[in-house]
């Protein structure tokens, strides 16, 4: 195991002190860490390119290496301002990445893991992002050579960690967000769509315990399609199918996924489609990987949803008349936006979507 404290302190020895990054489970353990630091030392991006992008910045105008943070899964959202900007080829910024490494050929992961997992090394390669695996606290001293690399050569440097490597930093407990719980909104709500609709959920517990809630209570309405992976494009993908369908189409969405790509937001908004439909879990947290903080909070999201083209808006922040009120969402004329105010707090032992193909098919299906 390494200690997160001890990571931090090599890192700051080696005069990086800022960072900033995209939480992820494998890591929380950071950001729980630098939550106590103030806005100058550490930020929580909404996406790992504007994380590349913020530490760019940070650069330019320290002249010190910033050290960025994302799970193997971002790196994608990364490579844009990697390559185009970052690399050598460009503009040339030092940066130093700590990568969490899901899927890793030596951990058992989920299928989406699984095939990035196996393509980071290379990736990094292709990238020309010398690399180092932090499996021990003796993996530490490698840190420090890779930082005089990066300072030298004015290059990307990174390091991987596996699951299970970093030890667990508890955050302090936030207060509690009202008390409805992400499953009471999602057993009543799938308990009253029409028969035919097509629901798209987001990344982690929540596609999780709409696939657990339908097993336990036998909830059959509807067919559901898990965005087991890219994180924030659920809503790109329910608009997507509205465009050609007739079915009322329902996009469960997360603070910190629908922060992560914003934009779609105004494309669902523009495209008019009334059979979309749009419901944000506002949790104002990364709960999934964590419970970090999204900045969520304070986001009218009534405002945004009617300025970017949404034709209504409601609000679920309890259980009182909660299924009069998603009855009303469900028979509006879209595309509109249900904010559900929810407290932290998942199903235990969920099971994960599995054979995925099938699921594809089953939800394909008229
Ligand atoms: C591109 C990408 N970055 C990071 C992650 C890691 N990740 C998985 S779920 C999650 C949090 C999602 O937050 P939110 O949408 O608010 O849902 P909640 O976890 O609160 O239910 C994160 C950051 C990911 N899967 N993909």
């Amino acid at each position: 195991m390494i200690q997160v404290k001890n990571l931090i302190k090599v890192l700051e020895r080696n005069k990086i002190n800022f960072f900033t990054g995209v939480p992820d489970s494998i890591l929380k353990g950071i950001s729980n860490y630098l939550e106590k630091y103030p806005h100058k030392k550490h930020v929580i991006a909404t996406n790992e390119g504007a994380a590349i992008s913020m530490g760019i910045g940070n650069y330019l105008s320290t002249k010190k290496i910033p050290c960025i943070y994302l799970q193997n899964s971002g790196l994608s959202n990364a490579i844009n301002p990697l390559i185009s900007i970052a690399s050598k080829d460009v503009y040339s910024i030092p940066l130093f990445l700590i990568i969490g490494w899901r899927g890793s050929p030596k951990k058992p992961d989920e299928p989406q893991h699984k095939a990035k997992g196996k393509i980071t090394l290379n990736l990094l390669k292709l990238l020309k992002i010398d690399y180092c695996i932090l499996r021990n606290e003796k993996d530490l001293k490698k840190i420090k050579k890779l930082i005089l690399k990066s300072k030298k050569n004015k290059s990307i440097v990174a390091c991987l960690i596996e699951k299970d490597t970093l030890e667990i930093f508890k955050k302090n407990k936030e207060k509690t967000n009202g008390n409805l719980f992400r499953s009471d909104f999602i057993k009543n709500f799938i308990s009253l769509i029409p028969n035919k609709s097509k629901v798209i959920s987001t990344t982690g517990y929540t596609s999780r315990e709409l696939m657990e809630l339908r097993k336990k209570f036998n909830l059959n309405k509807g067919k559901d399609f898990y965005m087991v992976g890219g994180m924030g494009h659920a809503s790109s993908v329910a608009a997507g199918y509205a465009l050609n369908s007739k079915k009322q189409v329902y996009c469960l969405d997360g603070d910190g996924s629908i922060l992560m790509h914003l934009g779609s937001l105004r494309t669902a908004g523009y495209l008019k489609n009334n059979n979309f439909k749009h419901i944000i879990l506002n949790n104002n947290s990364h709960e999934s990987v964590g419970g970090q903080p999204t900045n969520a909070k304070g986001i009218n999201f009534r405002q945004l949803s009617y300025s970017v083209g949404y034709k209504k808006y409601f609000q679920i922040t309890n259980l009182i008349g909660i299924q009069g009120n998603i009855k009303k969402f469900i028979k509006s004329k879209g595309p509109s936006l249900l904010e559900v105010r929810i407290r932290n707090g998942s199903l235990k032992n969920l099971s994960r979507p599995k054979n995925l193909t099938k699921i594809k098919e089953k939800f394909m299906v008229n």
